[in-house]
């Protein structure tokens, strides 16, 4: 492999670690050893040079001040704060000591790892830290925080999480961005629209709030949060009794479609229109768009599967493509997540086999205030890294309380000294993933990509890998597993048979190539993985699962009286935490926003520009009311996870519900209710 590292200056082939969809191809300008200048690569098939606000930022990032050089040691109160640099000798040693005496006392199980995705790459996000907890026998963690209820409801249907082809989309000539707010989160995805649009498509946006997303839409639609699936369900109604559906491909693709057509008689548009708030002419007008518009293509967000029916809204909305027969036009179908095409050999990397014949207990991440605060035996040590969980998980008050805890022996490994290091006895320093070999695998486009190291380790900072070796190796593991370098880790995971559309994809060929394509032919050639081989609009897998066998609308949940639905979603200029602790990019995003309708505002005598208190009986935090016509009334709408900066309440997740949504324990962030106070004038 090539050492970039060594050399000094020169623009570099490089790969955007963050978890977002585009998973941009980047090109790297380094001189006398520093990264000055990061662009988009022109050269990548997809993003095609360009890149967003935050990543052209990145160098404030990377060169911040405030970033870690040390391991340190707590010497203050727990969570004050207050750390003295240590070596890696002795940040090793004192977990290896700590470990060894809780594993002693209380057995494996008392220690918890607890991580996601700060960094894509697959080798230091689920890699050799899944090796070294399997082989510790530990508690382990159900990541569940971002995509599992949609995911678990897509499968239903679809079998995997496979969709259209993001490349063909320009052939697209309807577009329907339901519950997700491309612009910001998705950039690329626009940006093929947009070439699209200028071949006549239509660009229809279905969601809450009118952000910038809706606000570049042909046609925005404005619904109820949590409805989404009587909608779907309401179209399903117009299509079959206008008999608009594509009946060869129904017979020929799918499973369940007479029991459908008799189920979505219930789901008139006047009914619908009751529960939506959307009214019936859209409803019906919407339907018939659909039917004569081809190709069509929905791109779900994640938006929606952040509530109680989540799962069940998903679900249901996979099944539109198959009534119209849009999986065999090109552009045509839906995408939620391409990442069943580029899934590579996880047994291989990640060792299951080490956990021998233990089954120890799994945590829901969602969950872990309370399983700080409540499990039984408890948990006494928490190992997070690639994760920010006092800001990002839900009930971020009462993981604070857990994390208090005198006795939780807690170490997180970060870049940066975050809100959940604050509370952390060991703080380890990290690498970015500039300074890293991994390779990363898009949930959006079919390139899976190779990154080598671009600059030299940051101070003393080590990467996830590195890391999870030293431990192995403190703590006696004297398996290979812990001994094999990454890229025999990668050369592993990349010899993959059983995934069709890894026939072209090695290791060698992608350090040859840095990036490849899955290789996947026409719809009619795809395997699907339901039971049947088919799409499942009538799931005889979900009745055994315990949820109706056809697409239903559930209610959200009614946790409380507080009368406002609070959804607190991300922002443009941050990566859920990422970046929220950088001046550069804060001013890029102003201030923490409320977004509020005019009436509910009358009635609180609030004012646009007003500081506001948004509470209920988990917490409270403080935000700027922005007053309009943008969200329905009965929403309130925040954007970005900020940080607690010099004494604000900004923490949303204060107030988000760590109840679980109906599928794949998901995480319920936009089913939370609130009430809204003012708190001053606008200065
Ligand atoms: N700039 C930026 N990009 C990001 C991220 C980031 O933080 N910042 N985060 C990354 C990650 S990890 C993820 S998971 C994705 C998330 O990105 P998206 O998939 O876009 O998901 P969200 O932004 O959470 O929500 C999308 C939209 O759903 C709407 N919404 C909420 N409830 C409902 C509902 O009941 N029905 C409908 N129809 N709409 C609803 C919200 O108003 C929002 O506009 O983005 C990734 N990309
Ligand atoms: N209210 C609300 N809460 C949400 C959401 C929402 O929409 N609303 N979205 C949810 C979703 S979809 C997601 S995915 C989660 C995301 O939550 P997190 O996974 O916590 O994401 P980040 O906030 O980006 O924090 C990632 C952390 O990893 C660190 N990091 C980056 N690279 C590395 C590395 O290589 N090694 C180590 N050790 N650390 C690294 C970063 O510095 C950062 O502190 O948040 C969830 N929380
Ligand atoms: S955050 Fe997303 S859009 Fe921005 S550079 Fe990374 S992959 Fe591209
Ligand atoms: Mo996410």
């Amino acid at each position: 492999m090539t050492d970039y590292t060594a050399m000094k200056d020169g623009i570099f082939k490089s790969v955007c670690s963050l978890d977002c969809p585009d998973q941009c191809g980047l090109l790297i300008h380094k001189e006398n050893g520093k990264i000055v200048k990061v662009q988009g690569d022109p050269d990548h098939p997809v993003t095609q040079g360009n890149i967003c606000n935050k990543v052209r930022n990145v160098t404030a990032r990377l060169y911040d001040e405030k970033r870690l050089t040390t391991p340190l040691k707590r010497v203050g109160q727990k969570g004050e704060g207050q750390f003295a640099p240590i070596t890696w000798e002795e940040a090793i040693e004192t977990i290896r000591q700590k470990w060894t005496k809780l594993i002693e006392e209380k057995g494996p199980e008392s220690i918890l790892p607890y991580s996601f995705y700060g960094n894509m790459g697959n080798l230091n996000a689920e890699g050799m830290d899944r090796r070294f907890f399997y082989r510790l026998g530990s508690s382990q963690l159900d990541r569940t925080i971002c995509q599992s209820a949609g995911t678990t409801g897509y499968k239903y249907t679809m079998g995997a999480s496979i969709g259209t082809d993001p490349e063909e989309t320009i052939h697209t000539k309807l577009f329907i961005f339901w519950g997700i707010n491309a612009v910001s989160t998705n950039m690329h995805q626009i940006t093929l629209a947009q070439k699209a649009r200028k071949q006549g498509a239509k660009i229809v946006v279905i969601d809450v709030h009118k952000n910038q997303t809706g606000r570049m839409a042909d046609w925005f639609i404005p619904l109820r949060p949590g409805t989404d699936s009587a909608l779907a369900l309401g179209i399903m109604h117009v299509l079959f009794k206008e008999e608009r559906t594509d009946d060869a491909f129904l017979e020929a693709y799918t499973v369940g479609h007479k029991e459908l057509r008799e189920h979505v008689k219930q789901y008139d548009p006047d009914t619908v229109e009751r529960i939506t708030g959307v009214p019936k002419d859209d409803i019906i007008t919407l339907a018939r768009m659909y039917a004569e518009t081809s190709p069509s293509l929905i791109r779900i967000g994640n938006g929606l599967q952040h509530h109680d029916n989540g799962g069940m809204s998903i679900r249901t909305i996979s099944c539109l493509p198959a009534l119209t027969g849009q999986w065999l036009h090109k552009g045509g179908g839906a995408m939620k997540s391409n990442s069943s095409f580029l899934s590579y050999n996880e047994t291989a990397l990640q060792r299951p086999d080490l956990l021998k014949e233990r089954t120890p207990r799994s945590f829901n991440m969602n969950q872990l205030g309370s399983v700080l605060t409540n499990a039984e035996p408890s948990v006494d040590s928490l190992f997070i890294y690639s994760c920010n969980p006092a800001v990002v998980t839900p009930e971020a008050n009462k993981v604070r309380e857990g994390l208090m805890r005198e006795d939780l022996f807690t170490v997180v490994h970060d870049l940066f000294l975050t809100e959940t290091a604050a509370y952390a006895d060991i703080v380890l320093p990290a690498t970015s993933a500039f300074e890293n070999e991994d390779f990363y695998t898009s949930y959006w486009h079919h390139y899976i990509q190779i990154q080598e190291p671009v600059i030299e380790r940051y101070g003393e900072s080590k990467s996830n890998t590195e890391v999870f070796r030293l431990l192995a190796h403190a703590m006696g593991f004297e398996d290979e597993a812990f001994r094999e370098t990454d890229a025999e880790l990668m050369e592993q995971a990349l010899h993959h048979p059983e995934n069709p559309h890894y026939e072209d994809i090695s290791y060698e060929a992608l350090k040859e190539k840095k990036w490849i394509k899955a290789k996947r032919g026409p719809f009619q050639e795809l395997k699907l993985q339901t039971p049947s081989g088919k799409i499942e609009l009538y799931s005889e897998q979900m009745k055994k699962d315990g949820y109706p066998a056809l697409p239903t609308y559930v209610p959200l949940y009614q946790e409380s009286d507080y009368p406002l639905t609070f959804i607190p979603g991300p922002n443009h200029n941050f990566l859920n935490s990422t970046f929220s602790l950088h001046e550069k990019h804060q001013k890029l995003e102003k201030f923490p926003k409320l977004h509020m309708n005019e009436q509910d505002a009358k009635e609180r005598k609030i004012e646009d520009g007003d500081m506001v208190r948004v509470l209920n009986d988990r917490g409270e935090c403080e935000l700027v009311v922005s007053v309009g016509q943008n969200v329905l009334s009965g929403v309130v709408v925040s954007q970005g996870l900020w940080a607690d900066q010099k004494g604000k309440k900004h923490l949303v997740n204060g107030l988000t519900p760590d109840r679980l949504a109906d599928m794949g324990g998901g995480a319920t962030f936009f089913s939370g209710r609130v009430e809204v106070e003012k708190l001053s004038k606008k200065k």
